[in-house]
């Protein structure tokens, strides 16, 4: 038997992946096709053929950042020309507009401006949720949370409770990166280390709060660094069970301090979903991100594991910044129409997996949906 059908044979009898297993499916020897094949057979065992999307907006209150990660386009210094700091009215301003389009989510992340108390952070959770209590938050990212441990002094359970009582919804799944401390020392070496983000995610479902999860790829790690933290989030969710959705997020280099590195080719994202998607064997939803994929490669990746193309997008940012040549935003219609021309179902979500039913701008929640991990 090769290795490759030990492999498929374990899939089919839903046995689970060894990291030896996940870091062999990433050589060269192994048919990106074929591994298409089994990625597809348990995103249908999990999803069906539904492909979700949602109606969402991002904010990024802030781009001046204290730390330095040198795959950022994003962040700037306080006195950048670039830096800026939006106030209120603007944030609500940006709440209003995301009401008046149909959304149900806004995803809120922004640097760690080191002039800014946690007071701020909490506020901006606060004015969003009381002026429009449906609009679902998934803001601040473990390392912003972790942020918030060294501005307060608090325990990531008080800031949580705090957060969630002003609105907090759930976290989005960014800052992750690389866990291993060999690449993410050199990437990002003031970030919230592996143990942090994982403690934090960990305290989150422990109060009831779902997240996301993410890994950055396509830079300087190796595949060894990929299955070793595909298997720690793996391992965390058989601990808690609060993922949601997993996110591979491709590196884009324009604007950054790694700009000599290409990005990952088509090849390597699909790649990248289908081991997720059989690594990550206990985490319902994996997300092919359009604005970082494009579009071509998201509705490609509908059949390489992914189930969940992300939404609309508004006034996206950070992969703006660093060279994504994606659109702006995609209307609905366009949402729709590519999952169809990928040969699959389009569901509305809500951020917590329900579907929605919309007549336009106005919204209901129904059942959640059916998911067979
Ligand atoms: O943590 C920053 C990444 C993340 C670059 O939870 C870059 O639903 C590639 O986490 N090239 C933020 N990646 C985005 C994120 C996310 C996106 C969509 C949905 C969700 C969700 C979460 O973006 C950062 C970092 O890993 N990032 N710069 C870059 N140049
Ligand atoms: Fe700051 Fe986030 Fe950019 Fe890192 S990725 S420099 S923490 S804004």
């Amino acid at each position: 038997m090769t290795k490759f059908a030990e492999i498929e044979a374990k899939v089919q009898a839903g046995e689970r992946l060894s990291f030896d297993d996940g870091v062999y499916l990433y050589s060269p020897e192994v048919d990106l096709n074929e591994l298409g094949v089994l990625a597809n057979m348990v995103r249908e065992r999990i999803n069906g053929n539904y492909a979700y999307y949602n109606i969402n907006t991002h904010l990024n209150p802030t781009n001046v950042c204290i730390y330095r990660c040198i795959f950022c386009a994003f962040r700037s210094d306080l006195k950048d020309p670039r830096g800026y700091v939006m106030s209120d009215e603007q944030i609500l301003e940006r709440g209003r507009e995301a009401m008046e389009n149909g959304c149900t989510e806004m995803h809120i992340v922004g640097g760690l401006h080191h002039q800014r108390k946690f007071d701020w952070y909490l506020n901006i959770v606060r004015i969003l949720h009381d002026a429009y209590p449906r609009l679902h938050l998934k803001a601040w990212t473990g390392v912003e949370i972790n942020w918030f441990q060294h501005l307060t002094g608090w325990s990531i359970e008080k800031i949580l409770t705090e957060l969630r009582e002003a609105g907090l919804g759930s976290l989005p799944g960014g800052g992750a990166e690389i866990f291993h401390p060999d690449v993410r020392d050199i990437i990002c070496e003031h970030k919230a280390d592996a143990e942090n983000w994982l403690d934090i995610h960990r305290t989150a479902h422990r109060l009831g709060l779902r997240s996301n999860c993410t890994m950055l790829y396509g830079h300087i790690e190796k595949p060894e660094h990929r299955i070793d933290h595909l298997v720690r989030l793996r391992a965390l969710q058989d601990e808690t069970g609060g993922f949601q959705t997993f996110i591979p997020l491709a590196f884009h280099p324009d604007n950054t301090k790694m700009a000599d590195i290409k990005k990952p080719s088509s090849l390597m994202d699909l790649r990248t979903m289908a081991i997720s998607r059989l690594m990550l064997d206990n985490i319902p939803h994996m997300k092919a991100y359009w604005i970082m994929l494009g579009i071509g490669t998201a509705q490609t990746a509908l059949a390489y594991g992914a189930d969940d193309i992300d939404g609309t997008v508004r006034h996206e940012l950070i992969y703006h910044d660093a060279g994504a040549e994606t659109p702006e935003a995609l209307s609905v219609e366009d949402i729709r129409n590519l999952i169809v021309e990928a040969g699959r179902e389009p569901v509305e979500r809500d951020t917590l997996y329900h579907r929605v039913v919309r007549d336009g701008t106005r919204w209901e929640t129904s059942e959640p949906v059916a998911v067979g991990v």
